[in-house]
């Protein structure tokens, strides 16, 4: 029986990608190397060291480790400054709904993100009082497609992987969910998610009668 719900962040409760991309192109443009849209869509759902290694292998650039740190640093001061733009019209279409028919509903719901910035996020969605439980890249320290921060979620939720369905919008997000044993959701295009249990093209068709009649109560 489901449940619980298990968010993603970025791409399925709101679009930081684009805030992203901006500060990595401000690095990217400093040191010199090249970084587009392309290479931006790679680090969907990413971790940020793993997607500082993915532009500079991009460059075939190779730094000592403190160095990297620095600059996935600056990238981040960037990135943190910009998320003040952030307002509660900021949801992606049907996510406020969803999440407050959850509510509704009486189900417990947690955050699963691979960022270190999602309690700045939800504060400026003022989506904070949606989440019974909030893991994110602070909560464990092996990132996606590991299953661990949607266990984690589960956990603190104090239910099984079986009684909850994650959505999630990157394909490393998906084979996580997968790896763990939950139900999974994608949202967005077959060749990125179509691996999910069940797979809309956005979060405004993935309402809470759609995504129950897929899966047996
Ligand atoms: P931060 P999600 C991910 O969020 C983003 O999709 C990815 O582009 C980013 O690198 C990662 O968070 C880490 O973010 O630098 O803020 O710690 O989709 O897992 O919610
Ligand atoms: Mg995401």
């Amino acid at each position: 029986m489901i449940k619980g719900f298990i968010f993603d962040l970025d791409g399925v409760i709101t679009d930081t990608a684009e805030l992203h991309f901006l500060a990595w192109k401000a690095l990217a443009d400093d040191m010199g190397w090249q970084f587009d849209r392309d290479v931006n869509e790679k680090l969907r759902g990413v971790s940020r060291m793993d997607s500082i290694g993915i532009i500079m292998e991009h460059n075939t650039v190779s730094l000592p480790e403190d160095e990297v740190a620095a600059l996935a640093t600056k990238k981040n001061d960037i990135y943190v400054a910009s998320l003040d733009q952030i307002t509660t019209e900021d949801y992606l279409p049907g996510a406020r709904e969803l999440l407050t028919h959850l509510r509704q509903e009486g189900f417990k719901v947690a955050l699963g993100s691979a960022s270190k910035n999602s309690t700045k996020v939800l504060q400026q969605l003022n989506a904070t009082k949606y989440f019974d439980v909030i893991g994110d890249g602070n909560s464990v320290s092996k990132s996606k497609p590991a299953p661990d921060i949607f266990l984690f979620g589960a956990e603190k939720l104090d239910l099984k992987p079986a009684e909850c369905i994650v959505y999630e919008d990157a394909e490393s997000g998906v084979d996580a969910a997968k790896a763990g044993g939950f139900f999974s959701v994608g949202i967005g295009p077959k060749d990125r998610v179509g691996h999910a249990d069940v797979c809309f093209s956005s979060m405004k068709e993935a309402t809470l009668f759609e995504v129950k009649s897929h899966f047996k109560e």
